[in-house]
């Protein structure tokens, strides 16, 4: 069955609905089960078109599925993007309001601060780069729609890659003093090691992670613009976190990024 275009609109409603009552829900393909990746994208982009009419602003990227760790995680094998807003911006010395979320999970990841306008579908790690200003540490949030973090890949696609909050840590660092693949990070909850891992983990390359994402966009006549955050994509598995919980993402370099959460 061809997904219409009124399917759609009522996809980014209920998956809308979904995030603002913060209620888990039934993943979209048990309905719609002849949901295309392609479809999905559009469902996505509809669903951020929602959120700007309600007052947000797109402030970027983030990539997702682009380390090993994640996909087995998630049983998903193909990386994926989705789109940041200025209300998931969070700050390190503000909280995090469990109640206003579903079922959280925290990631180490890198944030690449974009200095030009980026757009092709040739793009590579060098081009991404040479367009990059600073990177720095960050914890990406995720809060999937869906009942116990299940998903198809058209799933998570539509529900915009699962994105909720992301934090970033305060050092900014000239990328070309950086040797991203080995850029090491230590995640801890409650001064308890979780996981480490390095930036190789993300496609053997956080920059080239973004390229992926550049070229993915490029295909849709999309790009990224100057003054975009991206963040490239976990570089370890997701930890949940509940009230009470303080999650650190130590990193050589970049210095460390914290969330604690009420
Ligand atoms: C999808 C989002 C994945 C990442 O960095 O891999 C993601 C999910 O795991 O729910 O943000
Ligand atoms: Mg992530």
């Amino acid at each position: 069955m061809e997904i219409t275009r009124e399917m759609q609109q009522e996809i980014v409603m209920y998956l809308y609905d979904a995030e603002k009552e913060c209620r888990e829900v039934i993943k979209v393909t048990d309905q719609y089960p002849d949901l295309t990746i392609e479809k999905a994208y559009d469902v996505q982009k509809q669903l951020l078109q929602r959120k700007i009419q309600a007052g947000t602003r797109s402030i970027g990227y983030k990539l997702g599925l682009t380390s090993k760790a994640k996909q087995e995680m998630m049983g998903v094998y193909e990386a994926i993007y989705g789109e940041l807003t200025s209300d998931m911006l969070a700050l390190e010395w503000e909280s995090i309001d469990f109640k206003q979320l579903i079922h959280p999970k925290a990631e180490p990841e890198i944030a690449f601060f974009i200095g030009e306008d980026l757009q092709g579908t040739n793009i590579t790690g060098e081009d991404v780069l040479r367009a990059t200003q600073y990177v720095a540490a960050a914890i990406e949030v995720i809060d999937s729609r869906y009942l116990d973090f299940k998903f198809t890949l058209a799933d998570v696609v539509a529900d915009n890659c699962s994105s909720a909050k992301f934090i970033i840590g305060s050092k900014m660092v000239p990328v070309r003093e950086l040797n991203l693949p080995e850029i090491g990070v230590v995640l801890s909850k409650n001064n308890q090691v979780m996981a480490t891992g390095a930036g190789a983990a993300v496609l053997g390359d956080p920059a080239v992670s973004v390229a992926w994402a550049v070229n993915k966009l490029g295909e849709r006549g999309l790009g990224l613009r100057k003054g975009d955050i991206v963040l490239s994509g976990a570089i370890t598995e997701a930890i949940a976190f509940q009230p009470g919980d303080t999650i650190q993402a130590q990193f050589a370099h970049l210095g460390s990024v914290s969330l604690s959460c009420v």
